[in-house]
């Protein structure tokens, strides 16, 4: 059922401003994308941002998504840049918290005064957030993906065409990993409705799960030989160090990749070990993702970052953080705080 006080809401406004969140992925462009091209539809006039620098992506994978349909309509940069005065509404979407509505990694003298827009719609799908960003909040746990609650509550699916279609099909795809979690009966029956437009699924399946390159496999051969096992907290880890980048010559592209092989092929895949956890040396913070196997780790991973220092983004089973400190200091208190929770 669409929700009424957002149409409503839209139909007093003039100019919109979209912000999809970081991280970039399909579920955060199909949901900044179909708003945009429904808002357009009603003839109003909108601004579509995510705050990203696509040199921190994965190259293949940031070349997979910014060739989906109308993903060139979506403008990539920091939010603080932008005039909000002249907006008289926003929608945020697929993030819960402020920082993943500007470029948090880039230094910025302006603050994110995203307050002066009065009406603000926040759409998402993660924990609810501690600190309210909306003036209005949509906001669902049990659903895929934020493009599901989108298709549900703003835009009506009787709306879309082909091209449309396609990416919210990639979104719903991405976010539960191909249908192996966060798969509800909504989520397939919106899936049944998508493929009504009769587009073809193995590029994204392709794309997103089966063709990995060369490289990749290298990757991996490092991560095999290199991650530990955490017997005390039953949990895998991965270093990564600024001297490990020395030695093995990896560029920033290449740690972005091991993160990835990391999360697909290890972290949740190792019997016993429900949970794996990277942690990346950058200049002068550690960066670290949390991944869990949804059936059998029971630590809410977004509090554990939180409580290391993170911010609580993320979900239960996949959550990631940007701390200060060292990265065995932090080792050290993820490994007390998993066993004091096991
Ligand atoms: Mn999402």
């Amino acid at each position: 059922m669409l929700d009424e006080i957002v149409i409503k809401l839209i139909e007093q406004s003039s100019n919109i401003l979209i912000i999809s969140s970081v991280p970039y992925d399909a579920d955060c462009i199909a949901s900044g994308i179909l708003i945009k091209k429904y808002l357009e539809s009603l003839n109003k006039r909108v601004l579509l941002v995510c705050p990203i620098q696509p040199e921190r992506i994965n190259k293949s994978y940031f070349n997979f998504l910014s060739g989906l349909p109308y993903s060139d309509e979506m403008l990539l940069k920091d939010t603080r840049s932008i005039d909000f005065s002249q907006f008289d509404t926003a929608f945020l979407v697929d993030g819960r918290s402020y920082d993943q509505f500007y470029d948090i990694q880039s230094a910025s003298e302006r603050p994110f005064n995203i307050n002066i827009i009065p009406t603000r719609i926040h759409i998402d799908h993660h924990a609810p957030a501690t600190d309210p960003i909306g003036t209005y909040i949509i906001h669902n746990q049990k659903v895929s993906s934020c493009t599901e609650l989108i298709l549900e509550t703003v835009v009506p699916t009787t709306f879309l065409n082909k091209d449309l279609a396609y990416i919210a099909y990639n979104a719903l795809v991405g976010d539960t990993g191909n249908f192996r979690w966060n798969t509800y009966s909504s989520t397939l029956k919106l899936a049944g409705d998508l493929l009504e437009h009769e587009f073809d699924i193995q590029p994204i399946v392709n794309n997103m799960f089966n063709e990995k390159s060369n490289k990749y496999f290298k990757l991996l051969q490092w991560c095999l030989n290199t991650v530990q096992y955490d017997d005390k907290s039953s949990t895998l880890f991965l270093e990564i160090s600024k001297e490990n980048c020395r030695q093995e010559q990896f560029s920033q592209e290449d740690i972005l990749e091991i993160r990835e092989v990391f999360t697909n092929e290890i972290a949740r895949r190792v019997n016993h070990y429900p949970r794996g956890i990277i942690l990346i040396e950058q200049e002068s913070v550690i960066e670290i993702r949390a991944i869990g196997n949804n059936l059998e780790n029971k630590i809410n991973l977004s509090l554990l970052l939180k409580k290391v220092g993170g911010s609580g983004a993320g979900h239960p089973q996949y959550a990631n953080a940007i701390i200060q400190g060292t990265i065995s200091d932090i080792k050290i208190s993820l490994i007390k705080s998993i066993i004091q929770d096991i």
